[in-house]
């Protein structure tokens, strides 16, 4: 039986309090923040295990989003209306997993002009190369920025998805300019042997 934790944060001000399951296969967090700039998306619950590090990326940035599985074709509605309202709704950035020949981030991105960053989920058929083309290879005119397969590129669209709301927020700007600056001390302080 899976472990229940709650777990509470503060997002741009906001408390916000979540339930996730403490198993191999933890849940998608219920739970968003009230105005969402990122979304992130996921074809199933399966990859969630992957996409929390986006989630927790997020969070430790301070961004506002929120996590859902919706899968391209097994609800293809859901998917058309998600990438329909994002701009109604203020989104500013998706970022779209999956896994398989599952096409999640091109179908979000022909609904919507709003940047689409895609991660292809690590598959056990083909070991994500499946994933990598079916969410690289889009056709000229609807584009997905595709990152690397598997938790570095969770890790790596969450930052990309910063970045770009960094070009009009300051404050995330001077955080990602801390954050490298950690990364290359943690590295210039590396001792071997
Ligand atoms: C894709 O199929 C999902 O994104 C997932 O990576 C893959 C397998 O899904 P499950 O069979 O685990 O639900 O749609």
């Amino acid at each position: 039986m899976a472990r229940q934790i709650r777990t509470s944060k503060t997002v741009n001000g906001t408390r916000t309090r979540k339930k996730i399951l403490a198993s191999p296969r933890a849940r998608v967090p219920a739970s968003s923040s009230p105005s969402p700039l990122v979304a992130v998306i996921m074809g199933s619950q399966s990859d969630w295990e992957t996409m929390r590090h986006a989630d927790e990326t997020l969070t430790k940035f301070g961004v506002t989003h929120e996590c859902k599985v919706i899968s391209a074709h097994r609800t293809p509605a859901l998917a058309a209306e998600l990438g329909s309202m994002a701009e109604s709704r203020s989104l500013e950035v998706i970022i779209a997993a999956a896994g398989g020949a599952a096409h999640l981030a091109g179908v979000l991105a022909a609904h919507t002009t709003i940047p689409v960053l895609g991660v292809p989920m690590r598959s056990e058929a083909l070991n994500g190369l499946d994933s990598l083309l079916s969410t690289v290879q889009m056709p000229a005119g609807i584009p997905v920025g595709t990152v690397a397969i598997g938790k570095p590129g969770a890790i790596n669209a969450a930052l990309l998805a910063i970045a770009i709301l960094a070009n009009s927020r300051p404050e995330l700007r001077k955080k990602l300019h801390e954050f490298r600056q950690a990364q290359e001390e943690k590295i210039r302080a590396t001792k071997l042997g």
